[in-house]
């Protein structure tokens, strides 16, 4: 079932073939007046969590709050924080659903949600290639409230960058070797004073 049928456009990615990996975009994967309602009920129904993480002996708060949600089992540990899933909710579940319409070879078990309260917050550079996730993930990645800019870079050849700007409602897709040679970063954005939600949907292997 598509949740979100009442578009009127027709939904494709942007497809592209990076050197190395690649990346799709789907801006209007979820329509605005969806989406906010989505944006709504994720920042009031998820159970957000301050973690922090030890660098150089120090300890950090993360700059921007998270939350794992998945089956039972599947926990997640990245950066040295362990995570252990929450339990789906319908609102999740669908979601995931419509993502897995448009991917037939994807089957998702769990989601990083990340909560940017304003553009102070930020992820800095990095690949998702910890071990859990397997060889080449195939990792979906949806966008609610503010648009926030999302970059890439190869990580040995500098020529190499890409940059989309993630509107409410819009897909990412990251596959194929891209977390192998590429880094990827939401970087801080002074003036954007709103906040924003991500879910990325990710398979968890071992
Ligand atoms: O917020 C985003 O769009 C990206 C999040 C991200 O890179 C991550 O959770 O690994």
């Amino acid at each position: 079932m598509d949740l979100f049928d009442q578009t009127p456009k027709k939904r494709e990615f942007k497809k592209f073939k990076l050197k190395d990996g690649e990346v799709w975009y789907m801006e209007n994967f979820i329509p605005l007046d969806k989406a906010n309602g989505y944006f709504k009920t994720f920042r009031d129904q998820i159970n957000w969590r301050q973690e922090e993480i030890k660098m150089y002996g120090k300890t950090h708060p993360v700059p921007r709050k998270t939350a794992w949600y998945g089956y039972e089992g599947f926990t997640y540990t990245y950066s040295g924080i362990l995570c252990n899933p929450e339990p789906w909710t319908k609102e999740l579940l669908g979601v995931k659903r419509v993502i897995e319409s448009f991917l037939p070879d994807s089957d998702f078990n769990s989601v990083l949600l990340n909560l940017y309260r304003d553009g102070s917050d930020k992820v800095s550079w990095h690949a998702d290639d910890e071990k859990g996730l397997g060889k080449n993930p195939l990792i979906a990645s949806v966008s609610l409230g503010a648009k926030r800019r999302f970059d890439l870079k190869h990580k040995t050849d500098s020529e190499e960058k890409l940059q989309l700007e993630l509107v409410p409602g819009s897909l990412v897709i990251m596959k194929g070797t891209l977390q192998h040679n590429w880094l990827h970063q939401i970087p801080v954005q002074k003036r954007i004073l709103n906040p924003r939600i991500n879910l990325t949907f990710r398979t968890i292997v071992s």
